[in-house]
């Protein structure tokens, strides 16, 4: 007998704990419309963080090309000239010496150069300078001219011409610049000479500004 009295208890305890059950199922079952619901949205969020950027020539000193360049057994007028960061045009011309400063093209031809600039950079400005042939008496200059960039070097439709323009001889010319409205990504930049004053054309400095991060 003693022994029953602890299942009784027992039974009755879960009869409790079930009407208790049934009683919070009753109470907070179906929820009421107008209780205010909580709803929780998770959205991405893309934190942008700013990245120094360094504007930076990046043409001196770079491998160039040309369709051509003036040349004489005593002179010649290679197109290197244009990244070596020098200006001077005087001396004299036939029996002068060799160090010239600037490019020209050979007599009477349109052509361009070219800078390799070894990698891709994010290009935002570029700067010119003209000649005047001052070693050999002037009579030489470029007046038409239009600049592409290319990241193969192939230029067979794939640059993309980011400025022309013209220059009128000077025997004192200034640097021309052009600011890019959105950084293009080259690796080949090319100046076409498209015309020219007297016997040919050329160029003295070309510049390129990259941002760098
Ligand atoms: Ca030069």
């Amino acid at each position: 007998m003693q022994r029953v009295k602890p299942t009784l208890r027992l039974s009755a305890g879960l009869g409790l704990i079930a009407i208790a059950v049934l009683a919070c199922t009753l109470t907070t079952s179906p929820q009421p419309a107008s209780t205010p619901q909580m709803v929780v949205v998770t959205v991405p969020v893309t934190v942008v963080v700013p990245v120094p950027v360094s504007v930076l020539e990046v043409a001196a000193g770079k491998p160039i090309t040309a369709s051509g360049y003036w040349r004489h057994s005593d002179l010649s007028f290679p197109p290197g000239g244009i990244v070596d960061r020098r200006t001077d045009e005087s001396g004299q011309c036939v029996g002068g010496g060799h160090n010239t400063q600037y490019w020209l093209l050979p007599d009477g031809e349109t052509g361009w150069v070219q800078v390799d600039l070894l990698q891709n950079y994010s290009v935002i400005k570029l700067r010119w300078l003209n000649t005047f042939n001052g070693r050999c008496g002037g009579g030489r200059a470029t007046t038409r001219f239009h600049i592409a960039l290319s990241q193969t070097g192939t230029f067979g439709g794939e640059e993309q011409v980011i400025y022309e323009g013209v220059m009128a001889y000077s025997l004192s010319p200034a640097y021309g610049e052009v600011v890019l409205p959105q950084p293009v990504l080259a690796r080949y930049v090319r100046f076409y000479v498209d015309e020219y004053y007297g016997y040919g054309g050329g160029l003295n400095e070309l510049e390129v500004y990259a941002a760098v991060p």
